[in-house]
């Protein structure tokens, strides 16, 4: 019974092909090819290496490295950050996020707290425990003391300049946000935004844990996907300003882990009363010669303010350049802002600080700043001396084009 069968199947086979030996050949030889081009395809995806998987295999190569923020680090700094510390321990290498200087702006520490975040506070290159550092949001670490001593292995940036990693640079001066370039990372390395809010403090064991099973399941907890999208609105005011297409695939991509309630609780910090009532002072103050306007605040406690007051009184309908000027400490500190295109505050304010002793000024064409110590204006070291008032004309003559 069984051979007839297998003679029955092997004849109903030839004939269902029917085809005459030569053109077997050609279909097999069809078949050949395509089998060729299709483990060539799969050979060349295997070898194409993305950017975020190429930063996951140096920073996942030591058994620590150290991730460093710029000085008074703001959100995307703060989410880049964290990302990159995140990579590096999924690739299960120790993180440690240091920053010099302080976190101060409200907006700043608001987005500590509300993503119970912990940073090491640093004075110097020399506190830094681990023998690699990765870069992310500046490429170079002038500001620092004692920067000579570290080993920067790789550097994360959206601003210009020439710093590099030993072992990976990617700097994007195109992109809006920092944070972008490390959510295309996250989206490269296959991690899905979900929305389970785990926190990210690196002291609480239990959260560890929760966070080692979210990797396993390739998720990405809805605190680092909402720290990246914050960082990218903060850097390009709402994704309106200097944006391109990869922020705004950086957001699509997050989309899913974004915390509505807690976003919103950074993004609208409570404002101190200190600072409400220097806003006050500025507004009352203000001295308008439209189109611009200077404000002198008089002595302030918490001269973060001075800079906040002069955003608002930017948004003054008849204004088009305003300085806000207030003093700690024996120093007078400027904030300027301009969206007047004859109007380059940078330059204004450091020309205006360059003929005083010891004071300085600088910026770019929309923003500047400078800090003018009263005793040398006044009088003490080289120079004839200015009144505090007499400053203030000059001002506006310096934004009038009168130097
Ligand atoms: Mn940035």
């Amino acid at each position: 019974m069984l051979p007839s069968i297998a003679a029955e199947g092997a004849g109903g086979f030839t004939r269902s092909i029917g085809l005459p030996s030569g053109e077997l050949v050609l279909l097999a030889g069809v078949l050949a090819l395509a089998l060729v081009l299709l483990l060539g395809y799969r050979l060349y995806r295997s070898a194409r290496v993305t950017p975020g998987q190429r930063f996951a295999q140096v920073v996942g190569t030591p058994d620590a490295v150290a991730v460093l923020m710029h000085s008074d680090p703001d959100p995307d700094a703060m989410a880049s950050a964290v990302a990159a510390a995140e990579i590096a321990e999924e690739q299960g290498t120790d993180a440690t996020i240091y920053y010099p200087g302080q976190i101060q702006r409200d907006e700043n520490r608001a987005f500590e707290t509300v993503l119970n975040l912990q940073f090491q506070r640093i004075d110097s290159g020399e506190d830094i425990a681990e023998q690699q550092v990765v870069l992310v949001d500046h490429n170079t670490t002038r500001e620092l003391k004692n920067d000579g001593t570290l080993a920067i292995m790789a550097v994360v940036d959206h601003h210009s300049g020439d710093g590099t990693g030993s072992q990976f640079t990617d700097v994007r001066p195109e992109l809006g946000a920092c944070a972008s370039i490390l959510s295309e990372y996250l989206n490269d390395l296959g991690r899905a935004p979900d929305d389970t809010w785990i926190d990210v403090h690196p002291d609480n064991k239990q959260n560890r844990q929760k966070l080692q099973q979210t990797r396993e399941k390739g998720l990405l907890p809805a605190s680092i996907s909402t720290g990246l999208v914050y960082g990218i609105q903060t850097d390009t005011d709402n994704l309106t300003d200097g944006c391109t297409a990869a922020d705004f695939e950086a957001v699509r991509y997050l989309y899913n882990g974004i915390d509505n309630n807690r976003l919103n609780r950074m993004a609208n910090p409570d404002v101190d009363a200190e600072t409400l009532e220097l806003l006050a002072q500025a507004i009352t103050n203000r001295d308008v010669r439209s189109p611009f306007a200077i404000s002198d605040v008089g002595t302030v406690s918490n001269t973060d303010a001075i800079p906040q007051a002069a955003d608002e009184l930017e948004r003054l309908d008849c204004v088009t350049a305003v300085v806000v000027m207030g003093d700690k400490d024996g120093v007078i500190r400027l904030a300027g802002r301009s969206s007047d295109d004859r109007i380059h505050m940078g330059k204004i304010l450091g020309t205006l600080t360059d003929s005083i002793p010891l004071a300085g000024g600088g910026g770019h064409a929309r923003m500047g700043g400078g800090r003018i110590p009263i005793e040398h204006m006044e009088g003490l070291g080289p120079g004839k001396g200015l009144s505090r008032a007499e400053f203030k004309e000059q001002l506006f003559k310096a934004m009038n084009g009168e130097f």
